[in-house]
């Protein structure tokens, strides 16, 4: 996706297990992840209605991923201008 500097993303649980987690290849680059910003590295999951939000204050491209589930292609980008 492609937002604005200042601009927030909100994710939202659908289901349970899944996490947000900053970085490629599974990786964790610990610009941000879910719950809460902390222990990206342990990348615990969270339960259906869980949100998250990261607010992108300077320019860049954040790729993204769940750490369960990259090897099915859960992963993403955020491309902030
Ligand atoms: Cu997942």
């Amino acid at each position: 996706m492609v937002i604005n500097i200042g601009d927030t993303v909100h994710w939202v649980w659908l289901v349970s297990g899944h996490n947000v987690v900053s970085g490629m290849g599974g990786v964790a680059d610990k610009k941000f992840c879910s719950p809460a910003g902390m222990n990206c590295g342990a990348a615990p999951t969270s339960l259906a209605g869980t949100t998250y939000d990261v607010k992108f204050t300077q320019a860049g491209t954040y790729p993204y991923f769940c750490a369960p589930h990259i090897g099915a292609g859960m992963k993403g980008s955020v491309t902030v201008q």
